[in-house]
């Protein structure tokens, strides 16, 4: 279908969750009113990712603001602002942020069913030079809602009753799965709002690209070293693959889940787990990828499968369109 330039039926995110939430007669519109929060969060952040060069221009002329402060960094006011939504929306019990050491639990007179690990503002290395950088996001139900405890935090990926991210790149764009299918909303700036503009994302079943930071070649296992040698020089008479790697997550599984193949984050000799984390970034992106018919595998098992025992605790990830992944599961398989 040619876009329509004159469209006048806006599916907007809230919308489109209503829609999904009526389908649901026992839902009570709780889960509406959490993600209304976290959109009003990624709106905020990515006002302020706009700003942020502007911010720092001025400060160089010499400028502090009227308390003579330093600019606060843009990670720490993300998750100021992502706490403090997710906290007023009512609906939430323990929050899990990558910027917070410790789990945040909910005081009992504002707390709600949902368990939400995040990471406000993933990709830092990126902000100062203007590339594309995301909030991450994965939502639980609590398991005994009278005494939250870790214990509803530590739950295996599979049990999110949805994930999602927003880039901040080009464009701002919001991806999210509510269990069944992935769909991707585009900021409209001049009204404010996510519109859907790319309705049940499926991935590619093959892909041509690759994407991972080489520069720890040295320190690979078997099965990594001899995937990335595959994509470089294959040898059953397929073309080699491209080399992309933006170095921030968000925006290196966004183009793999629209344009396929594989993104990898390997376990290297100086980082046995490797880098990215479980419960924020791990789980809510192999959530997505299978949802958009991917896969999502550690070196061991099925990402999703994984029951992480510590909040910020780190897994080795290969996750993409389903037959590179596959060829990868074959690779450990041959090790053992
Ligand atoms: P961060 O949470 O400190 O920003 O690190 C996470 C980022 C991911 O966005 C990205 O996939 C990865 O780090 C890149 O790591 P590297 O620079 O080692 O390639
Ligand atoms: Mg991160």
């Amino acid at each position: 279908h040619a876009a329509d330039a004159n469209r006048t039926d806006l599916m907007t995110i809230m919308r489109f969750v209503l829609n999904e939430q009526s389908k649901h007669p026992e839902s009570r519109g709780d889960f509406t009113i959490l993600l209304s929060h976290i959109v009003l969060g990624c709106k905020f952040v990515c006002s302020a990712v706009n700003k942020a060069g502007l911010a720092k221009l001025i400060g160089l002329a010499g400028e502090t603001n009227v308390q003579g402060e330093e600019q606060k960094k843009l990670d720490v006011l993300s998750n100021d602002v992502f706490v403090k939504a997710l906290i007023s929306s009512g609906r939430t019990c323990i929050l899990v942020s990558e910027e917070d050491e410790e789990a945040t639990f909910v005081e009992p007179s504002q707390r709600g069913r949902y368990v939400v690990v995040f990471d406000p503002l993933d990709g830092s290395s990126n902000i100062d030079c203007g590339v594309s950088i995301g909030t991450i996001f994965g939502i639980y139900m609590v398991k005994h809602s009278n005494e939250p405890t870790l214990d509803d935090v530590l739950q295996p990926g599979e049990n999110m009753v949805a994930a999602g991210y927003c880039m901040y790149g080009s464009s701002c764009t919001f991806v999210l799965s509510t269990g069944v299918g992935v769909n991707g909303f585009t900021l409209d700036p001049s009204l404010g709002e996510f519109i859907l503009t790319h309705p049940d994302i499926k991935i590619p079943k093959k892909g041509k690209i690759y994407s991972v930071n080489e520069g720890n070649a040295k320190n690979w296992d078997g099965p990594t070293a001899k995937y990335v040698e595959k994509c470089k020089f294959p040898k059953d008479g397929s073309s080699s693959k491209s080399l992309r790697y933006i170095g921030s997550m968000v925006a290196d599984v966004h183009r793999t889940l629209l344009y396929g193949g594989i993104f990898l984050y390997p376990a290297d000799k100086k980082s046995p787990n490797g880098k990215l984390r479980v419960l924020y970034e791990v789980f809510p992106m192999s959530f997505l990828m299978e949802r958009a018919g991917g896969q999502a595998f550690t070196g061991k098992q099925r990402a999703l499968e994984l029951v992480p025992k510590n909040v910020h605790e780190r897994s080795p990830i290969f996750l993409g369109s389903y037959d590179d992944v596959e060829e990868i599961k074959a690779l450990y398989a041959a090790e053992v």
